[in-house]
């Protein structure tokens, strides 16, 4: 019998090799975290750019449209190339040892999607570098700008084109590895929340990415073939691109979110000792939110001219998500109250998650208010918005997941005080860069622009040393990772005091055993 089975050694290639074949959701995993700091590190040198330029008013050392093009690539290399690929690098790793399944069900796919990746990078730094200027349309690609200009606006188009690919591939292999290699017993709510965000999540993609690809694709074709899609003077529409793209472009929203959503949810129980309070009501407000992300779109063209009705039911429907957010953020509330709380690293970015990631929800019900809208869009007070719901949100939330599983992933203990100098600098350099934005949209400054009137002067400089505070402070995070894969203190299979060795593949709500204390049923 021996005989039959042995086939000799399998060959398994070492060096570069193994990371071009690999097929292991650990290694895809690995090499999506990896690529997403590259990029992470490349978009955030561009918007050091920006706040360099608006330090001062008449500074003007660079031109405007380079100025305009590093506002788009800081955008599109963000989402795309960062927060995207940090959370199904995430999925990766954490989607399979949840659910104990041995790999993600379609290993070949898996390194497809990822390989598509570095591809579509290269075309999308690389039209920074090439004549045209299209690229200046700002990250939403907006006709009719979008339409003038040379190759740089073709080559974002087809590197869109190709994360599309990338994002529908992965999310098809999440959905098939969630629906059919949960180990036995495993049912779907016994699974922990990761895993739900991220099932949710997929089909999220599944439903928009070809939304954006149609959109892009028009734009391609009015391009080059005079379609006249987008173009008013051959009877197209522009604001038509509008609903297209913000169709796909506020589920994206909640994309980069839920997966930050249920890191978060992973880690608040760990630290407070207890399990996480509403575990069902998660889900379904999980599955609230990604429902009612298909039907608000239009809460960012408030501006185009639609009728009022239309406005009101934007507005209103809009107004609806900060119920089922209101359940999460009340869930994680309730599960930290009378825990026995320790603030590790990821605690801190947790923590810090849930407090500022809710003033971005806030300040976005503000600006779902039409009349206040019609004031502040195009203003920094929208810019200010997003960046909490996504530096503080899905930033802080991909700091947070890190710290927590870094131990698990490298087999050693990360180094607690540069973690914790990593936080406190972020936390500090965060709220300095982005909260004056707020007073400057409330007093009228416009977004994209590279320069500006002078009564803003003051909270600009502010901004700016905030800026330049929170970008160098992510270097300590460079120095944390490769201290951590290079050696430390052996991490215990434990890892987290409040949570022991189960807590990889435990359904959620955590059964009373996972806890060093027992919590008090009254
Ligand atoms: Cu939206």
């Amino acid at each position: 019998m021996e005989a039959v089975h042995d086939h000799g050694h399998e060959h398994h290639p070492s060096g570069i090799m193994r990371w071009v074949t690999t097929t292991n959701h650990k290694d895809i995993g690995t090499l999506y975290l990896f690529f997403s700091l590259i990029m992470f590190f490349f978009a955030g040198s561009l918007a050091m750019g920006i706040r360099a330029e608006l330090f001062q008013p008449g500074l003007q050392f660079m031109q405007p449209n380079t100025f305009n093009q590093l506002t788009t690539m800081h955008g599109l290399i963000m989402v795309f190339g960062a927060i995207m690929p940090a959370f199904v690098g995430f999925a990766n790793w954490q989607v399979p040892l949840m659910i104990g399944a041995p790999d993600m069900a379609l290993p070949r796919l898996n390194n497809w999607s990822f390989w598509l990746l570095p591809m579509a990078a290269i075309l999308l730094v690389g039209s920074f570098f090439v004549p045209g200027g299209a690229a200046a349309g700002g990250w939403t690609m907006y006709p009719p700008l979008f339409i003038q200009g040379g190759l740089s606006g073709d080559m974002t188009i087809f590197a869109v084109h190709i994360l599309g690919i990338s994002s529908i591939l992965g999310s098809i292999n999440i959905i098939t590895t969630i629906m059919n290699m949960r180990a036995p017993g495993m049912t779907y709510m016994k699974m922990p929340l990761f895993v739900w965000t991220w099932f949710i999540t997929a089909f999220l993609l599944v439903a928009v990415m070809p939304v954006l690809a149609g959109a892009v694709t028009m734009l391609l074709t009015d391009r080059h073939f005079d379609t006249h899609f987008f173009n008013a003077a051959g009877g197209g529409d522009p604001v038509m691109f509008q609903h297209i793209f913000w169709f796909f472009g506020h589920p994206e929203v909640y994309i980069m979110i839920l997966p930050a959503f249920g890191i978060v949810s992973s880690i608040i129980p760990t630290f407070a000792r207890k399990p996480l309070f509403g575990y069902a009501s998660m889900v379904y407000a999980t599955a609230s939110i990604a429902i009612l992300s298909f039907i608000v779109w239009a809460h960012h063209m408030y501006s185009v001219g639609m009728p009022t009705a239309a406005q009101l039911y934007f507005m209103y429907a809009t107004m609806l998500i900060a119920v089922p957010t209101g359940v999460k953020v009340f869930n994680w509330i309730a599960t930290m109250w009378e825990g026995s709380m320790t603030f590790e690293t990821p605690m801190l970015f947790a923590i810090a998650f849930v407090a500022l990631f809710t003033i971005g929800g806030f300040t976005g019900i503000v600006l779902a208010v039409v009349p206040v809208d019609i004031q502040l869009q195009d203003t920094y007070y929208v810019v200010a918005h997003f960046h909490y719901v996504l530096v503080s949100g899905s930033l802080f939330a991909i700091f947070a997941g890190a710290y927590y599983w870094l131990p698990k992933w490298t087999g050693h203990m990360y180094n607690e005080t540069l973690g914790k100098w990593h936080f406190w600098l972020s936390m500090i350099g965060f709220n300095i860069l982005f909260f004056p934005q707020h007073f400057l949209g409330l007093a009228g400054m416009p977004r994209r622009i590279p320069d500006y009137a002078l009564q803003f002067a003051d909270f600009n400089m502010i901004s700016s040393i905030g800026g330049f505070m929170f970008g160098a402070t992510q270097l300590l995070f460079v120095i944390v990772v490769i201290k951590c894969v290079r050696g430390g203190t052996k991490a215990t299979a434990q890892v987290w005091e409040g949570a022991d060795t189960l807590e990889w593949t435990i359904p959620s709500p955590a059964p009373y055993h996972t806890f060093a204390t027992p919590p008090v049923i009254k």
